[in-house]
């Protein structure tokens, strides 16, 4: 049900999932850009924030802005239950076993950092290998790379094929009693690539090697079980997911975060210090250090009370249709091709068009109101494989409609006949 109430009645021959009732709840979208209606097409950088994720995250600031997990008074105690609340709330989501499994963290850079920094810096050495993808984001590339450039172990690269998929018989060639960890995202913010990273985590496993896997674009589109994919490691960030900047989670399997090392010091991790010893505090707090995102934590649990208050199934079934039909729509246009054709993909659409830069497309829809995103997208080694600079990427969350594809359409063709 949207704030307003508003509940969708289904008559014959109307689509199940109708975007209106939901676009009321996110007051971005109805703003205009240079005199033009917004077309936010930018969902994989980051998702917009309904008004109930917003009202939330306000209330806790009107009425108890406080520290957690250190004051005896009310204001302390009802954020602190608020605090851990969510923690329960975001466990429940990705079914993880233990609300000990979820570490708060500052999004997933942070998460893939703290892995690399404790995990991987105990357990990999001269010598051991790092398995990551060819379409991994920066973050989960920039932390393997150096470390395994700190301790002489060696990067190995699972190979993409020309749509964008991964390929399975080479990663399974490349285990080996010499890897020490895989990396993995879920879903490629450049590509749109769904991966099958249930198989990719049973594969690593008959070798006894964790499995990390990048979540950030996948937790806005797909229902996440971690104990179903049984990856050891689960990184995400709220504002994919229509919540809050600067926060994010660390899904980790409770036997592996306890062996590690913590990755910060200071407040909150230990149980006591001395100028003798340190006690760390038990996981999560041990990688908690610092007073923490307290009112993005709390509004993370709003935005997965709202998407669940959608239906995870219902906006992926949606999201298809999106795709299916702007995948139609853009590739009737002449001198586009698509870069990203897996079989399996989310609605993230990746583009270029012959003789015309990325950054010119951005530009030009950009002064008809579209936002879209034109670079590498922090995914520099998928440029290098399909061999350009550079990429157009519009990527649809489920308060896009189909109308909006047209006018994506439209631009585009407006950008041709200016550039031609
Ligand atoms: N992994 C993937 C797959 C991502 O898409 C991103 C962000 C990150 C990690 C990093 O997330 P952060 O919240 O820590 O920054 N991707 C994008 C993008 O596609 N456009 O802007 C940010």
């Amino acid at each position: 049900m949207s704030r307003n109430g508003d509940t969708q009645i289904l008559t014959k021959g109307q689509t199940a999932f109708d975007p209106q009732v939901y676009r009321k709840d996110f007051p971005v979208l109805s703003r205009e850009v240079y005199g033009k209606p917004l077309v936010y097409l930018d969902n994989a950088a980051s998702g917009q924030m309904p008004v109930q994720v917003m009202d939330v995250w306000k209330h806790y600031h009107e009425f108890y802005h406080s520290n957690v997990h250190r004051g005896v008074h009310a204001l302390s105690q009802q954020a602190t239950d608020a605090y851990e609340g969510a923690r329960e709330k975001i466990r429940n989501h990705i079914n993880a076993a233990s609300e000990k499994e979820i570490v708060y963290t500052y999004g997933t850079t942070d998460s893939i950092n703290l892995v690399a920094y404790t995990y991987g810096n105990q357990h990999i050495s001269e010598g051991d290998e790092v398995i990551i993808s060819h379409m991994e984001h920066h973050s989960n590339i920039v932390p393997w790379k150096r470390l395994c450039d700190e301790k002489g172990a060696r990067l190995k690269v699972i190979p993409i094929n020309d749509a964008g998929e991964l390929d399975v018989e080479a990663y399974r060639e490349m285990l080996s009693e010499r890897t020490k960890l895989v990396g993995i995202v879920h879903v490629s913010n450049a590509l749109g690539t769904i991966n099958p990273v249930k198989e990719i985590v049973a594969e690593a496993h008959k070798w006894n090697v964790p499995v990390l896997v990048d979540g950030a674009q996948a937790m806005p589109h797909t229902q996440v079980d971690v104990q179903d994919l049984d990856c050891d490691f689960y990184a995400f960030s709220s504002h994919k997911y229509y919540g809050p900047t600067g926060f994010g989670v660390l899904y980790g399997k409770k036997d592996l975060l306890e062996q590690m090392q913590p990755f910060r010091g200071g407040g909150e991790m230990i149980l006591s210090v001395s100028f003798d010893e340190i006690i760390y505090n038990k996981v999560p707090y041990k990688f908690e250090a610092g007073t923490p995102s307290i009112a993005n934590a709390i509004a993370t649990g709003a935005a997965i009370d709202y998407l669940n208050s959608v239906g995870l199934e219902r906006i992926a079934a949606y999201e298809h249709e999106l795709l299916t039909y702007v995948t139609e729509k853009l590739e009737q246009i002449d001198g586009l091709k698509l870069i990203g054709t897996a079989e399996n993909k989310a609605s993230v659409i990746s583009f270029v068009l012959e003789n015309i830069h990325p950054h010119d497309i951005g530009t030009v829809l950009d002064q008809q109101g579209i936002a879209i995103r034109t670079g590498h997208h922090c995914a520099q080694p998928v440029m290098e494989r399909f061999n350009i600079p550079a990429t157009s990427r519009a990527s649809f969350a489920f308060y896009n409609t189909k109308e909006e594809v047209d006018v994506l359409a439209e631009g585009i063709y407006k950008v041709i006949e200016l550039f031609s």
